[in-house]
């Protein structure tokens, strides 16, 4: 007679990771023009003119300011249309884009 012992796998649990997301970070530079920073985030960002004043302002006293997080892809695509809006008008307004913990 034969002992048959079975040893199951590990069930590995199926855990619903949650995407990670991404900041998209405005810096703060001496050329841009108030303005046309304001005008950007309200165009690529979709933000009010009050919200945009407000992230200007942290920016331009700050050095820096969070402007919306969203998953990599997202992030990376609205930082470069952004960026690209102030290279075409012949600014060095940039935006960057830096994980969430
Ligand atoms: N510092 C700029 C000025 O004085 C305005 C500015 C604000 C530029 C925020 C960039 O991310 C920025 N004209």
């Amino acid at each position: 007679m034969t002992d048959t012992v079975t040893v199951r796998k590990p069930q590995t649990k199926a855990k619903p990771e949650r995407p990670r997301l991404w900041k998209v970070i405005l810096l703060n530079d001496d050329f841009t023009p108030r303005d046309f920073v304001v005008a950007v985030l309200k165009a690529v960002f979709r933000m009010t003119e009050e919200e945009a004043l407000g992230v200007m302002l942290t920016a331009h006293r700050k050095g820096a300011c969070v402007v919306a997080v969203f998953t990599k892809e997202v992030a990376d695509e609205k930082a470069r249309i952004a960026t690209e809006a102030g290279a075409r008008a012949g600014y060095p307004l940039t935006f960057t884009t830096e994980r969430e913990d």
